[in-house]
Order: C-alpha cells, then structure tokens, then sequence
C-alpha cells in the first residue's frame, strides 16, 4: 500500500530544493483545481511506493492567502499519510510558528532541520532531542542541499504514516482558552468522523475563521453559543481571540527556543 507526506513548511525554508532531491526527475507539477497555486506531486526515487506531495510555503495555518488556504485545504481534506514540516534551522523561532498548528492536525508529523551545514558552519546549536520531546514529534537533522538525513526524514515520516499514530500535540493553552475549546469540541465537533483533528478545528472555529464555519456547515444556533465562549474567554482575558491564540503560541515557542537553541556569540566583542 502507498504512503503519502505531505511537505510544509515557510517560503524559503528549502522545500524545494529537499523535493527536488527525494523525487529526482519523478515529478508532476500542476496547479491546484481553480486556483494558480502550484501543485507539485513526485515518487521517492528510493521507494516508489512513498509519494512525495509540495505543499505551498506558508507562515501559518490562517485563511488569509491563497497559499495558506490551499495548504490547509489539502491537509484536512486530503489527509496525507504523514507530514514533513520543514524547517530552516537558521531562523528556527519564526519557523515553529507554524509548526505548533501543524501538530494540531491530528496527522502524524515529523520536522526536518533543513540548512544544518549553515547552522553548523554559524557555530549555533540545536538541542534536537530535547526539541523532540517538547514538541512531542520526531525531529531529524537534514541539508536538502547537501543530501544529508534525507533518507533519515523519510524513513521517519514512513514509519509515523504506518503507525498512523497521530501524536498528541504537547502545547496547551491557558485554562481559560481549553475550557472554551472543550466546549467547542462538545457543542459541534464530536461526531466529525475523523476525531484526530477535532482540536485543530476548535481552535480554529474559536478564532471566528469563517471558512471553517462554512465548511463544517455550522448553524446560526450553534455559531451563536460558540461565540458566548469566545466573549467570556476574551472578557476573561482582556484580548480578542487571534491575539490570544498567536501570543501564547509565541509565548510557547519563545520557552522552547530557550531551552533548546544556544546561538553563536557572533556580536562584536570590545577589548582594549
Ligand atoms: C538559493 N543548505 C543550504 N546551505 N542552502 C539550502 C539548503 C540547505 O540545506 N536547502 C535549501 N537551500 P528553496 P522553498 C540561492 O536559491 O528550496 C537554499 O522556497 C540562490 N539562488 O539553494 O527554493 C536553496 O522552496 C543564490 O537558495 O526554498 C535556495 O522552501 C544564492 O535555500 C534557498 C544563495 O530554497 C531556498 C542561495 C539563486
């Protein structure tokens, strides 16, 4: 049986240059049905069995380009089989912004540190290990440039897609913002008939994305309770909600790298 990943990751993150490595000359490009948004699909050149999909480079999840909504169309509803979240190991706080919603998806995901041989030649270091366990996914090293751990990351994002065991995502919000998404999940997404993704759908239907409302076919009724939960949180919390969710995603990214990146001392040093 095939195996399809899904690539995602932040424009420039070397997404293209890490497909474009695992596919070799066994590649579709297209665009994406209706939209110019392109599409690209290849075989693994070492195991024909394993699809390779690109993805659009997106920032976040959010409904707010083209790219962002075609990505986020094709991983709800397309359901790949694992997800390669790639990441540019120099600049890896603004890259785990989207990282910490695609581990929401309930889709098994596996991050790949891309430009290691930048971050290595930096002097930086990256505790991977310890990245894996807060983050709660596996996390590999790789140079898409320099053909190094890509067939690590594969082999990783395989064995995540056969187990099919979506991994619980280790970030929670403030009490305030789970009970609010309780209520969420409760009111309207408890029968959705793939109970992996609940969560991501909650947070995003507490952040009025209205195209998931649309989608999920909400009622006045049911939109109407949902936003008495998000009122009281935002009373609660004296904020709106997409600032609530983005700041304490920041928050937790920023205790993340603390613990888990040490940067190079590349400032100018003064002596006498
Ligand atoms: C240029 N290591 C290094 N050192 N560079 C990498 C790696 C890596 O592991 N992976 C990718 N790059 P895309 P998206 C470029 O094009 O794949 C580089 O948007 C240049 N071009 O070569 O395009 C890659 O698909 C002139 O760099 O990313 C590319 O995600 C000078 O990262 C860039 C320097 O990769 C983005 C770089 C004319």
């Amino acid at each position: 049986m095939g195996i399809r990943i899904a690539l995602a990751g932040n424009p420039n993150c070397g997404k293209t240059t890490l497909f474009n490595a695992l596919t070799g000359s066994n590649q579709f490009v297209g665009n994406w049905p209706g939209v110019t948004v392109e599409y690209k699909e290849g075989k693994y050149k070492s195991d024909k069995e394993v699809t390779i999909v690109d993805l659009p480079g997106i920032y976040s999840l959010s409904p707010y380009t083209l790219e962002e909504v075609v990505s986020r169309n094709y991983l709800i509803d397309e359901r790949p089989d694992a997800i390669i979240n790639v990441i540019d190991g120099t600049n890896i706080e603004r890259n785990l912004y989207l990282t910490t919603q695609v581990v929401e998806l309930g889709i098994p995901v596996v991050i790949a540190i891309n430009m290691m041989d930048v971050v290595e030649k930096n002097g930086d270091k990256i505790n991977t290990k310890k990245l894996a366990e807060e983050i709660g996914v596996p996390v590999v090293e790789i140079s898409a440039l320099k053909n190094r751990g890509l067939k690590e990351v594969v082999s990783a994002a395989v064995a995540a897609g056969k187990a099919a065991l979506p991994q619980e995502p280790k970030h929670r919000f403030n009490g305030s913002v789970e009970h609010a998404l309780a209520h969420i999940e409760e009111l309207c997404l408890h029968n959705i008939s793939d109970a992996n993704i609940q969560r991501w759908y909650s947070i995003k239907l507490f952040e009025r994305d209205e195209k998931i409302q649309e989608k999920l076919g909400l009622s006045k009724d049911v939109i109407d309770h949902i936003e008495q939960d998000i009122t009281s949180c935002e009373k609660e919390m004296d904020d709106d909600a997409e600032s609530i969710i983005t700041g304490e995603r920041y928050n937790y990214i920023g205790t993340i790298i603390s613990g888990c990146v040490k940067k190079a001392n590349r400032g100018m040093t003064i002596s006498d």
